[in-house]
C-alpha cells in the first residue's frame, strides 16, 4: 500500500522483467485488454499476478489510472510495471499482489447455509464503498464495478476484499480544461469544467446490483428463477422498479432496502453519491446491523448455472450505461423546462437499461 501513488509519476521498468520474475503458464483469469498469470519474483520466490497488455493509448491510461489508485487497501495493489519489447509489440507488464482467496461471491456461495448474515453484508460493502470513494475522491470512475472484479486477498476469514481491472476506468475531471492558463482555478465556473458527466453514477448503480444480490443471492433486474421474462417484468425494468421478493426480504432490514433503492434510481442525477452512501447508517455502522441470517449462499449455490449469464448482463448494462451517460449533457440543462429535453433524458436512461 502507497498512499503516494496518487501523485507520483509511473516510470515502467525497461529491464526484461524475466530478470525480476520468472513467468509461468498458469492462467488466472482474462481481462478486458489482457490476460493475467502467475508469476514469482526470483530472489524472495514470492507469488504475484502479472497482467499481459500490448501497449496502446488504452493499455497505458488503465495502468496509469490504476497506479493512482494503489494506495487504497480495496484496491489490488500494483508491485511493479515493465515495458518490454517482445518481436515488434511494445508491451506493459503488471505485476500485481496475488489474491489468492477468490471471488466474491464463489465465497459466499461455498459458506454453510445460513452462516452469512446482513451485518455480513454490509461489511462487504462497505470494503467496496472504501474502494469506490478513494477512486471518486480522486477523480476516477471505475466504470466496470461487477462481482468478477471483485477478489480476495487470501482464503480464509482473514482476507482483504480487493477491487481489480482498469480496462474502463476513466478520469472525470478534464485536466486541459484546469490547465488552460486563463482560468484560475480559485474562480473557475463549474460549467467551465465541461458538463457533469455521469461516469460516476456508474459505480453506484454496480454498488446497487452488488448489495442487492449479496442480500439475496439473485440479481434485482432478471427473471431469477430462468423463467421466460414476463410482460410484467420487462415493464418493471423499464420504469426501473424491481422487487424484494418474499421469503429472501423477509427479514432484511428497511434500511438496506432504502439504500438499495437510492443507489438503484433510473435517473443518474438523482442517484447517491459515493459520500452519500458511505454516510449512511448501514454502510457507516455496519457492526449495528442485525444479524439476520440470510439466504444468499443456498439461492446462490441453486442458481449457479446461470450466473455466467448474470454477468453477461451486468457487463452487457455496464456497456451500454457507459456509452449513454458519455452522451448526456447535464448540470447546465438540469433545471429546465424543456419538454423536449424532458423526454430525451427519459429515453437516455431508459436505453441504459437496454429498453
Ligand atoms: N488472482 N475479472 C475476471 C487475479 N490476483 N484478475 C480479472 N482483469 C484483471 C480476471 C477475470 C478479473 O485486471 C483479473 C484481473 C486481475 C486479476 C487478478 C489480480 C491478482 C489474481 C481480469 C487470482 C487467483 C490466484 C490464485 C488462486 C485463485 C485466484 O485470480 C483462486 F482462488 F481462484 F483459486
Amino acid at each position: 500500500m502507497n498512499p503516494l501513488n496518487s501523485i507520483r509519476p509511473l516510470i515502467p521498468k525497461t529491464n526484461p522483467i524475466t530478470t525480476d520474475y520468472e513467468i509461468t503458464k498458469q492462467v488466472l483469469g482474462l481481462g478486458i485488454n489482457g490476460k493475467v498469470v502467475e508469476c514469482f519474483d526470483k530472489k524472495t520466490r514470492e507469488k504475484y499476478a502479472l497482467k499481459i497488455l500490448v501497449e496502446s493509448e488504452k493499455a497505458k491510461r488503465e495502468v496509469n489510472l490504476h497506479w493512482r489508485a494503489s494506495g487504497c487497501r480495496h484496491i489490488v495493489n500494483i508491485i511493479d510495471v515493465y515495458q518490454n519489447k517482445y518481436h515488434n509489440n511494445t508491451c506493459l507488464l503488471v505485476v500485481m499482489e496475488c489474491m489468492e482467496g477468490g471471488e466474491l461471491f464463489q465465497r459466499i456461495q461455498d459458506r454453510p447455509e445460513g452462516a452469512f448474515t446482513e451485518r455480513e453484508a454490509a461489511q462487504v460493502m462497505n470494503e467496496i464503498c472504501v474502494a469506490v470513494k478513494y477512486l471518486h475522491d480522486i477523480n476516477i470512475a471505475h466504470r466496470d464495478l461487477k462481482p468478477e472484479n471483485l477478489l480476495y486477498s487470501k482464503k480464509g476469514t482473514y482476507g482483504v476484499l480487493k477491487l481489480t481491472d482498469f480496462g474502463f476506468a476513466k478520469e472525470t475531471i478534464n485536466k486541459d480544461t484546469l490547465q488552460t492558463p486563463c482560468y484560475t482555478p480559485y474562480y473557475v465556473a463549474p460549467e467551465v469544467l465541461g458538463p457533469e458527466k455521469y461516469d460516476k453514477s456508474c459505480d453506484i448503480w454496480s454498488l446497487g446490483v452488488i448489495m442487492y444480490i449479496l442480500l439475496c443471492g439473485f440479481p434485482p433486474f432478471y427473471s431469477n428463477h430462468g423463467l421466460a421474462i414476463s410482460p410484467g417484468m420487462k415493464k418493471r425494468i423499464k420504469t426501473g422498479q424491481f422487487t424484494f421478493p418474499l421469503p429472501e426480504w423477509q427479514n432484511v432490514s428497511g434500511d438496506a432496502k432504502d439504500l438499495i433503492n437510492g443507489m438503484l434510481n433510473i435517473d443518474p442525477a438523482k442517484r447517491l453519491t459515493i459520500d452519500e452512501v458511505m454516510n449512511n447508517r448501514w454502510i457507516a455502522q455496519y457492526t449495528a446491523v442485525p444479524q439476520t441470517p440470510l439466504h444468499t449462499n443456498r439461492l446462490l449455490k441453486e442458481g449457479e448455472e446461470m450466473w455466467p449469464e448474470v454477468q453477461e448482463e451486468m457487463t452487457r448494462s455496464l456497456a451500454t450505461m457507459r456509452v449513454d451517460y458519455d452522451q448526456v449533457v447535464m448540470k447546465p440543462l438540469e433545471n429546465s423546462n424543456n419538454s423536449l429535453l424532458d423526454k430525451r433524458r427519459k429515453k437516455s436512461v431508459l436505453t441504459s437499461l437496454k429498453i
